[in-house]
């Protein structure tokens, strides 16, 4: 790391102040250029022991930045994970208070409980598909603390990776015997049709996100837990969201995502 503790702890307050007044602030790599990729983590790392500390509950975990598409545009071979917060967490159908966020955007995406933890290194969509629960639907509310979503990857890592709000389904199923990379996504805003995907989008198949997540924590010498929600990243590129937008998302095999911007 090339950052002091004290700087790491300012930065975290920084922009987790920046989250709690919805006030968008400045890539903080512009005032520190050197911090490293272990700093970023770091300062992901003391915001959610800021939350923790106030009470609040981490529900899980997400990869970000899992297309071909959204790497090769911020320039980077490799996915970046973050947690979930329990108070992030919007009920099927219900209303999402913009008053609350700075200038969200929303991506549909798989999520995946498992029963059993992993441990990376080594671990490949074979070991994840027999650790895990069951797959749900779910949409993502990302929210860049950094004004108009401007920044460059470390100071997203540090951001939280623009982690917000999320929203899961009602339809829960076993993994065994759903073809993940072909299940087919149609997201409508308003009523008209503003995407359609398929699985594949994330890493070729949202079990390899998964994977991938174990193998990262695995470098940082942490276990992916069994029981908390994974989120395994945007299978559509993320939508910009306004007050009176209605969100329809239809999975196949996995039912409907709903959501009023308010
Ligand atoms: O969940 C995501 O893929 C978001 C990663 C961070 C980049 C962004 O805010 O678009
Ligand atoms: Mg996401």
């Amino acid at each position: 790391m090339t950052l002091n503790a004290s700087t790491r702890e300012t930065l975290a307050q920084h922009l987790e102040t920046a989250e709690r007044e919805r006030r968008p602030v400045t890539r903080i790599t512009a005032a520190h250029p050197h911090m490293d990729w272990d700093d970023a983590y770091a300062i992901q790392d003391l915001i959610r022991a800021r939350k923790q500390a106030r009470g609040l509950a981490v529900s899980g975990l997400k990869m970000g930045l899992t297309s071909q598409a959204k790497m090769q545009q911020m320039g980077v071979t490799e996915p970046i994970h973050g947690f979930i917060m329990a108070e992030g967490a919007i009920a099927n159908g219900g209303d999402i208070r913009m008053d609350e966020l700075i200038h969200p955007k929303i991506e549909a995406e798989i999520a995946v409980i498992l029963q059993r933890p992993l441990s990376g290194p080594g671990i490949h969509a074979g070991d994840v598909l027999a650790a895990t629960a069951c797959i749900l639907p779910a949409v993502e509310i990302i929210d860049s603390r950094y004004e108009n979503f401007r920044f460059d990857l470390k100071s997203v890592i540090a951001d939280n990776t623009s982690a917000a709000r999320y929203v899961t389904g009602d339809t829960i199923r076993p993994a065994l015997g759903l073809d993940l990379r072909h299940l087919g996504v149609v997201l409508e805003k308003n009523g008209r049709l503003l995407a359609t995907a398929a699985g594949a989008a994330v890493l070729g198949n949202p079990l390899n996100s998964v994977a991938m997540l174990a193998n990262m924590l695995g470098r940082q010498g942490r276990s992916l837990p069994a029981g908390p929600l994974i989120l395994t990243g945007g299978i559509t590129e993320a939508f910009p969201v306004a007050q009176g937008d209605h969100i329809r998302v239809r999975y196949e095999h996995l039912g409907e995502v709903s959501m009023h911007f308010v």
